[in-house]
């Protein structure tokens, strides 16, 4: 009966140990081992209730039944042991590959920035002055009322005043609706002969397709002895041609500022249909680009320039304008939007 028992128990732990070699065979990970150490010698094993039990056996059965359980215990240990460490390496050498790190790979170049097409043009026309003799003047863009206008010829009363084109901070405060103030202030600092250009923003309350409520001029001032509108004429023509292209004609039609007197309009004909007019000229054949005049004398009463002694001539254009005329842009806003297409293009 008792040596039945023992049979018994040996062939069924043969069994169990058969089963544990083809699931430790399957394991694929260590996770599968350690699965696998609990099912065949965990507590709820096999091999441990028959230890457990051991001591119900005869005296002569005990000492088999445990040197054979010990047996495949140790079997058992070892060749876990063995698989575990196997897995394990496989495990670190993929674990290996996937964190590897190609420092031949080429690195992600940041995205470079680029000059804005107004910025350019600025620096464009101030290489035009600078190589004529002028000096690059600037000032406050925040300004008073004095210097945007009272000193400029335009008093409180004056038509050209219109409230509605300046953006106001304060009764007497204000974001300057030209960069004339720089070309005051300048004066009151400096004793002719001037030869500045002042590129700067500027502020007037307007918004559609051809303006915006923020955008970037550049005027220009000179005053020595005996400068005349042949000076002026000369001078813009010059300039004209350089940044439009010399086969452009250019001509001056009379106008009226407040700081000038006389004043006139530049225009370059249309390169679009060379003078036959068009869609982008407005079927007159000439662009207007600049605003130009003789120094109103009434001026040098407010920075103290001897009217008897100098004379001068001041002028302006919008860089906006001129880059739509050069590049036919028909849509102003699009140089404040940001779109990084629009802003590549150039
Ligand atoms: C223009 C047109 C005509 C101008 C005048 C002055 C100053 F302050 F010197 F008198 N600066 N700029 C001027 C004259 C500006 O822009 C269309």
């Amino acid at each position: 009966m008792q040596e039945n028992k023992a049979e018994e128990i040996l062939k069924s732990l043969e069994e169990e140990y058969k089963d544990f070699s083809e699931s430790l065979k399957e394991a694929e990970n260590t996770k599968d081992v350690e699965n696998i150490k609990v099912r065949f010698l965990g507590k709820k094993s096999l091999v441990s209730s028959t230890l457990k039990n051991i001591g119900k056996l005869s005296s002569e059965l005990k000492p088999v039944v445990g040197k054979n359980t010990n047996v495949y215990i140790k079997k058992m240990e070892e060749e876990l042991a063995r698989k575990e460490s196997r897995l394990k390496s496989i495990e670190f050498d993929k674990k290996l590959r996937e964190e590897i790190v190609d420092l031949n790979l080429p690195g992600r170049k940041p995205k470079a920035g680029s000059k804005n097409i107004i910025s350019s043009v600025i620096e464009e026309i101030e290489d035009i002055f600078a190589g004529m003799g002028f000096d690059i003047a600037q000032g406050p863009e925040v300004e008073t009322d004095y210097y945007n206008f009272e000193a400029l010829n335009t008093p409180q009363d004056h038509p050209a005043r219109s409230l509605h084109d300046t953006f106001f901070i304060s009764d007497d405060v204000l974001l300057r609706t030209h960069t004339s103030p720089v070309q005051i202030r300048y004066m009151e600092k400096h004793k002719p002969p001037v030869y500045i250009i002042v590129p700067g923003k500027v502020y007037r309350r307007d918004y559609d397709v051809s303006h915006t409520p923020m955008f970037t001029q550049i005027e220009g001032l000179v005053v020595d002895k005996g400068i005349n509108f042949g000076n002026l004429k000369w001078t813009l023509e010059t300039v004209a041609h350089k940044i439009f292209g010399k086969d452009r004609k250019v001509r001056f039609r009379p106008h009226y500022f407040p700081f000038t007197e006389p004043s006139a309009e530049v225009d370059v004909s249309c390169r679009i249909c060379e003078g036959a007019g068009c869609r982008v000229c407005s079927g007159s054949g000439w662009l207007e680009i600049l605003g130009a005049g003789m120094v109103d004398p009434n001026l040098y009463r407010f920075v103290d320039y001897d009217t008897e002694k100098v004379s001068g001539f001041a002028f302006g254009l919008g860089i906006e304008r001129v880059c739509m005329l050069r590049y036919g842009i028909d849509d102003l806003r699009s140089f404040f939007e940001n779109d990084l297409r629009f802003l590549k293009q150039f």
